[in-house]
């Protein structure tokens, strides 16, 4: 298929103007429609944004609009390049869709200048691309979200295309090359991903631009069984995605790898005197950065005239959109439209009254499946996580790839079509994605800048079960929720329920404003019901703060112990959400004067499911004193959870032991108890002297982390 005349000019002056506006974004604050010789005072102090990628995401931008319009197709772009910023933001600017959400920047002279001033100020727009970005997807400046980010935007919404813009050098991150096989698997013909091939990455060449006759291309396009398009021109672009476009649903199934190749910050010439800015590492970000004299200002004036900047506003002041009018679809391009997962059939669900904690998340999933459809991501460990009945329940669609950032990615993609999805994952590796959930959750705290009026994405719910302390040797470290806590973010909910009905008690709660839950308890067990030992501690004993159910078993313990020599002397208060802890709203306030209430006058020992250092800090802050003991996981060089647990000083008869000299030391009621204090040093002596050497957790301490089979032994335990 090929243009007309008046489509391919259209798409020429759309990117010649976007230039002009990222010029004027960048260098201006005033006479932004050169109306009057520039002065040293229309100049900002600094020149800021990314200048390199900028003349690609423009001509792709005009590409993807002129083919939008000609098939009147609504399109959702995923800009992968977080640094394009200047460039989005001056093709948002053109082509009206940035004054839809925030029309203090209209189409006029005084609409430009809010938007130059504005741009990178404090208070102001981010220069990266943020949630002030009206439908933008926001990643924080990672390089490497976006292809997988679209997966899930293609699946969950099949009725609109899909675009991905990428760098040639984003095109090298691990994220990205895992990203493209997975295509072969997912068919998304929807998907058209298009490479700003300008050959360079920030600090040099790009391995793209190594073989400039499309081989790798090709390579890359037969990994992902995708269709390869390599091209120098956006009209040639723009027919190439038009085709694509009108073919909604190619026979084939194949998702597109386009490639526009360019050089990367053209159209910019150096000032007099100094080297080549065009395909040098000195084009990525601002390549001239201060403006002080009357030859930088003449510069300046040449370079904004050469990209038609005096020539953007007509006489009235108004934005002249004649030249690149036929390339502004009416189809609209940011994400919002609403999408719909069909429903299925109601699923045989699992027993809602099922007795572990996976059953009972199993029960929720199936239950939100079959009344409105949702996804669930996971890298490769469904089944290791017990979840595996998830493949079976109806409205559950499971997507298994074995990368822990494409599956968030996916469920980025879910979140911005509104939809809840689930991602299942080892608490191990979920370190891994935590730049990428921390920069999702930032994007949700409150902030006095302009932002759109946009929808609240959907909740992504992170459920981490197979638990860190168990093979934290061989595996990475269960410290992922106290990296999230320790940022205290808004909009999230950490649940590390102790129990199955506290478990549940999480997964109903139901609000839209929390973009992210997170949930983690442990696979393997069965954990005691509430009420095996009284909640309260009397005055002067103890109370053990348990977060989560791998280290609620142990104090369960601990407590039965010294209450059956001591009588009701141990009280347990399972903290079950952690972000109480800091939460402003009246809620998190009122659970904070319980807690205080419950610990009342008694000592505390605080259990940390993941650092001891960080939930001290906020206990004592929120609770008006210091627990008497806190104890967390503590890395060390072993490869059993009795070792780990040992280690960190969490085994119950530790925590009893320790229990028992707090009430010593405070002249609580331990009465002739010294057999009890030896039976507990032996018990440690014993696992201490059993765990040598061996390579699993001697069976009479492995069943207590499995009370369901802790009948049989349960005599040989407790003396
Ligand atoms: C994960 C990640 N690593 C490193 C960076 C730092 N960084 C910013 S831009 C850039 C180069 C990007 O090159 P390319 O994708 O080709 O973009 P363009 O050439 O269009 O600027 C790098 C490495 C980053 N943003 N994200
Ligand atoms: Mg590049």
């Amino acid at each position: 298929m090929t243009v007309d005349r008046t489509d391919a000019d259209a798409v020429r002056a759309f990117h010649a103007r976007a230039d002009a506006v990222a010029l004027v974004l960048m260098y201006l604050r005033d006479n932004v429609g050169l109306s009057r010789p520039l002065r040293l005072t229309d100049v900002k102090p600094r020149g800021i944004g990314h200048w390199g990628c900028t003349p690609g995401i423009t001509a792709i931008w005009g590409a993807i609009r002129g083919a939008t319009a000609a098939t009147d197709r609504p399109t959702r772009l995923v800009v992968g390049t977080g640094h394009a910023g200047l460039a989005w933001l001056a093709c948002a600017y053109l082509d009206g869709s940035l004054a839809a959400s925030c029309p203090q920047y209209g189409p006029d002279v005084a609409g430009l200048t809010r938007l130059a001033r504005d741009f990178g100020a404090q208070g102001g727009l981010t220069s990266e691309v943020s949630r002030q970005y009206p439908g933008a997807h926001w990643c924080g400046g990672e390089l490497g979200h976006a292809v997988g980010v679209c997966h899930g935007l293609a699946l969950a919404d099949p009725g609109h295309d899909i675009v991905a813009v990428i760098g040639d050098g984003e095109l090298e991150t691990v994220t990205t090359a895992g990203a493209l096989p997975a295509l072969r698997v997912l068919r998304t013909p929807n998907l058209h991903i298009v490479v700003n091939d300008n050959g360079m990455r920030m600090g040099g060449r790009s391995a793209l631009s190594l073989a400039t006759d499309g081989r790798v291309a090709a390579a890359l396009a037969s990994v992902a069984d995708a269709d390869a398009v390599v091209c120098d021109d956006p009209v040639d672009l723009r027919d190439a995605l038009a085709e694509r476009m009108r073919r909604a649903a190619p026979a084939s199934g194949r998702p597109g790898l386009l490639f526009y190749r360019n050089i990367k910050g053209e159209g910019m010439p150096p000032l007099p005197g100094d080297p080549p800015i065009a395909g040098s590492t000195r084009a990525h970000k601002t390549p001239v950065t201060r403006i002080r004299d009357a030859a930088a200002l003449d510069w300046l004036t040449a370079c904004l005239r050469d990209h038609g900047a005096d020539r953007l506003f007509d006489d009235t002041g108004r934005l002249d959109t004649a030249p690149f009018q036929d390339c502004l679809p009416s189809a609209g391009m940011a994400p919002g439209a609403p999408c719909h997962a069909g429903a299925g059939p109601r699923p045989d669900q699992p027993d809602p009254a099922g007795g572990t904690m996976t059953e009972a998340l199993i029960a929720h999933i199936a239950a939100v499946g079959a009344d409105r459809g949702v996804v669930v991501t996971s890298p490769d460990e469904l089944s290791s996580n017990r979840c595996a009945a998830l493949l079976d329940a109806a409205g559950v669609t499971v997507r298994e790839y074995l990368s822990e950032h494409i599956c968030v990615y996916q469920n980025l993609g879910e979140a911005l079509c509104g939809r809840d999805s689930w991602l299942i994952s080892y608490e191990a590796f979920a370190d891994l994605i935590l730049s990428v959930v921390l920069q999702h959750v930032k994007q949700f705290q409150p902030t006095d800048g302009p932002r759109p009026a946009a929808e609240p994405p959907g909740t992504i719910h992170l459920v981490l079960t197979s638990l860190g302390w168990r093979n934290a040797y061989s595996h990475q470290s269960p410290g992922f929720l106290t990296s999230v806590l320790q940022a205290r973010p808004a909009g999230v909910r950490i649940h590390v329920p102790s129990t199955v009905p506290a478990l549940r008690a999480a997964l109903a709660e139901n609000d839209p404003e929390v973009p992210l839950r997170i949930y983690l308890f442990d696979k393997h067990h069965r954990p005691g019901e509430p009420g095996t030992v009284l909640p309260v501690a009397p005055p002067g004993g103890v109370t053990i703060v348990v977060c989560g159910d791998y280290l609620h078993t142990q104090a369960l313990q601990a407590a039965r112990i010294l209450r059956d020599e001591l009588g009701p002397s141990v009280g347990i208060l399972p903290l079950d959400e952690l972000t109480v802890l800091y939460r402003p709203d009246a809620a998190a306030r009122e659970i904070r004067r319980t807690l205080r209430e419950r610990a009342g006058d008694s000592r505390v020992m605080l259990l940390s499911s993941g650092y001891p250092d960080v939930l001290a800090s906020l206990w004592a802050e929120a609770v008006g004193r210091p627990a008497d003991v806190t104890r967390g996981y503590v890395s060390q060089p072993n490869c059993t959870a009795g070792s780990s647990l040992l280690a960190a000083g969490c085994t119950w008869m530790q925590l009893a032991g320790t229990a028992w000299d707090l009430m010593a030391e405070h002249g609580g009621g331990t009465r002739g108890s010294d057999h009890l204090r030896r039976y507990l040093r032996a018990t440690e002596d014993r696992l201490r002297r059993e765990l040598r050497g061996a390579w699993d957790d001697p069976h009479w301490f492995a069943a207590l982390a499995a009370p369901s089979s802790t009948a049989a032994t349960e005599g040989e335990l407790v003396r």
